[in-house]
């Protein structure tokens, strides 16, 4: 989920968030970037086939065939033998061909890796290490340092997965023809499944579920749309280009991890670029690294390329107004921005931050203004647990919202699934209030074409672990 940079007189967008402090932010344009080792992918997603398969990144498993959980191959049945020896050598994280995701995916994932153990992300180590404290302190600390903890790794590690095995069914299956919403339900459905949690009593979506309303955006929308409950359905057009951004949350620590499909491969370049992008600032990233030099190599690689449509050429613009973000628990803005344009923000990033960086590039002016309409709503963290406000449906309405989203964002399909109704008027109430945020769809301009690429990932003391990554991007 994108992370709208606040413009004077514009901090309702935000938790907290801010972008650089009091600085206007310089438009450079991009210098020429001399090599491009670094790029990696050719922007398509179809049926990618090169990912390795051994690490562990669950890429064998997702891949078609309608395979009942209760017939297990026999690969199945020497992978338990295996786990029956005595000297208890477990089989490497995942039992390899034992269970195979559906389609649509609808496997527990606590079923394909029965160990509990899920695959690691993509480690990454550090370019530099500077001014890191010495092991001896950190073994001091390290009763506090609840990132190297195995539970919560291994629950953002799950997620990761739920993450990776919905988009592959995304990627296998999302055509022309299709509807938005049938998507975007598609893919909800899915991750509730995967985490063996439909989210319908209270309190039940705060344990894990879905991070944030779904994004679905096409061309000149660059972030925050979803389908809403009521509208005319928008179907998916052969010349239009889909980003697809959704989070998946176990206990408040969310996954957000976004790609761009294109059906025409006019548009490769576009994804190459914001693809490169996405990937250099990781790269950038890491301990005590300052934020003005991940936006520098963000913008860098971004601007380092031009998209032709239809005879005429384009340079890809980093969109200017748009942020990557720290996570926090429950929070999918954790305080900290990441731009996607050089800035002089020398906000250093720290051990056991998580960081969702994404970038967005665009045909079009590389700056988002609010298009119609509604994203999603989410409870302010500081707002009171008793609210002043004398509507009584606002009343009931924020007691539904703190029993089941707390502060993850929603939207009105999250809540209408839940059997509320007639919500509009207290919704404006607790809006007007100050009580919740409502967020709006951000477009460029119309005619031009943008798309984001994200992931997750966690700074820990040696290494990045780059939580969301997969074959696929
Ligand atoms: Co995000």
């Amino acid at each position: 989920m994108g992370s709208r940079a606040p413009e004077q007189g514009d901090r309702r967008y935000f938790h907290g968030d801010s972008f650089p402090p009091n600085e206007p932010v310089p438009v450079d344009a991009g210098e020429p970037r001399e090599s491009h080792t670094s790029r990696d992918g050719d922007g398509r997603f179809e049926g990618v086939a090169t990912g390795d398969d051994d690490d562990g990144d669950g890429d064998g498993e997702g891949e078609g065939g309608e395979v009942s959980p209760a017939s297990p191959s026999t690969e199945t049945a020497v992978a338990q033998k295996k786990r029956k020896r005595p000297n208890r050598k477990k089989p490497k994280k995942k039992g390899k061909g034992s269970l195979k995701q559906s389609s649509p995916p609808r496997v527990p994932v606590s079923q394909l890796f029965p160990s509990g153990l899920y695959p690691e992300g993509e480690v990454q180590i550090y370019d530099q290490v500077t001014a890191r404290t010495t092991a001896a302190e950190l073994r001091y600390n390290n009763r506090q340092r609840y990132w190297e903890d195995d539970t919560f790794l291994q629950n953002y590690r799950k997620a990761a997965e739920v993450h990776r095995q919905t988009r592959r069914w995304v990627q296998e299956t999302a055509k022309p023809g299709q509807t938005l919403n049938d998507i975007a339900e598609g893919i909800e459905d899915s991750v509730r499944a995967l985490l063996e949690n439909a989210g319908l009593q209270p309190g039940e979506a705060l344990k894990s579920g879905l991070g944030f309303p779904t994004g679905l955006c096409l061309n000149h929308q660059v972030a925050h749309y979803t389908p809403n409950p009521g509208q005319k359905p928008v179907v998916l057009q052969e010349q239009d280009v889909l980003t697809v951004d959704f989070g998946v949350h176990i206990n408040g620590w969310i996954v957000d991890s976004a790609f761009t499909m294109a059906f025409d491969p006019t548009y490769d370049n576009l994804l190459a670029a914001v693809k490169d992008a996405t990937n250099s600032g990781i790269k950038t990233a890491g301990v005590d690294v300052r934020i003005s030099d991940v936006s520098a190599a963000i913008q860098e690689a971004m601007e380092s390329y031009e998209v032709e449509i239809r005879g005429k050429t384009y340079p890809v613009k980093a969109v200017r107004n748009l942020c990557g973000h720290n996570i926090a628990r429950y929070h999918i803005h954790g305080g900290k921005s990441i731009p996607f344009v050089r800035n002089r923000d020398q906000t250093k990033m720290e051990e056991g931050e998580v960081y969702a960086i994404e970038t967005f590039g665009t045909t079009g002016r590389g700056i988002v203004v609010d298009d119609m309409g509604i994203y999603g709503y989410g409870l302010h963290h500081d707002a009171p647990l008793n609210v002043p406000v004398s509507l009584s449906s606002a009343r009931r309405l924020h007691k539904t919202i703190r029993e089941n989203f707390g502060t993850i964002v929603f939207c009105r399909r999250y809540l209408e699934r839940l059997g509320v109704e007639k919500y509009l008027a207290g919704m404006n109430c607790l809006v007007a209030n100050g009580i919740v945020e409502e967020y709006r769809p951000l477009m460029d301009i119309k005619g031009s074409c943008s798309a984001q690429f994200e992931h997750t990932f966690l700074l820990r003391e040696t290494h990045k672990e780059v939580l969301s990554r997969g074959d696929d991007y």
